[in-house]
């Protein structure tokens, strides 16, 4: 058994990024059993569930002339568009059937707000509110994390990352994610992430 000052946080494996879903990602649903099997040896597991009203502003639709992997102006600054995806209350949104978690003790949902998205699990795209991850965590005596999920190049890459930057020590696994891969987006989102801090690693790497 992993340390109990260790968590494994489970970002967004919902139907909507697995194939079939409307923000597919290549072989996202590869990293189901991976990913069940790991979680037996956390004391501590946390799910993050993208969870968007209809008519998001992350989506295209919602943008007159604009097309999914364009990009818009957003107060906060430049926001990729996605088709629509992970609306609150569908399929879509629904963690991906054969994920079997029961031991999870939490799930944190993001992106709920219209006018601001949240790839992180800790901070929304505003870079200013936070999700209450960070203090759900350090309440639970939880120092490190182990991110695993959908997709590398977004919503893992920036939870690492932010995780990272809140004192956590934040590990990625990568044969327990998969990317969305756009215009070089994995690249930049590994390399972002060992800027960060952010450790990679393979599944045998792990202790325990
Ligand atoms: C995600 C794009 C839009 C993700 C979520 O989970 O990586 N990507 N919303
Ligand atoms: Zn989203």
């Amino acid at each position: 058994m992993i340390d109990p000052q260790t968590a494994l946080i489970v970002v967004d494996v919902q139907n909507d990024f697995c194939p079939g879903g409307s923000l597919a990602v290549a072989g996202g649903d590869e990293v189901v059993p991976v990913i069940n099997a790991l979680a037996q040896r956390f004391a501590n597991v946390v799910l993050t569930q993208d969870w968007h009203p209809a008519g998001h502003s992350s989506f295209a639709s919602s943008h007159l002339g604009k097309a999914p992997f364009e990009t818009v102006a957003m107060p906060y600054g430049a926001q990729a568009l996605w088709p629509e995806h992970c609306v609150q209350g569908t399929r879509g949104a629904e963690f991906h059937p054969g994920l079997d978690l029961p031991q999870a003790q939490a799930v944190v949902r993001k992106g709920f707000r219209s006018e601001v998205d949240s790839y992180s699990g800790f901070l929304e795209a505003d870079r200013t509110t936070r999700t209450g991850l960070g203090g759900y965590l350090t309440e639970r005596g939880v120092s490190r994390v182990v991110v695993v999920g959908l997709a590398t190049d977004f919503c893992v890459g920036w939870t690492a990352q932010d995780a990272a930057a809140a004192g956590l020590d934040s590990l990625v696994v990568e044969e327990a994610c998969r990317a969305i891969d756009h215009d070089g987006s994995l690249a930049r989102a590994w390399a972002a992430m060992a800027a960060s801090g952010v450790r990679r690693a393979r599944v045998a790497d792990l202790p325990g």
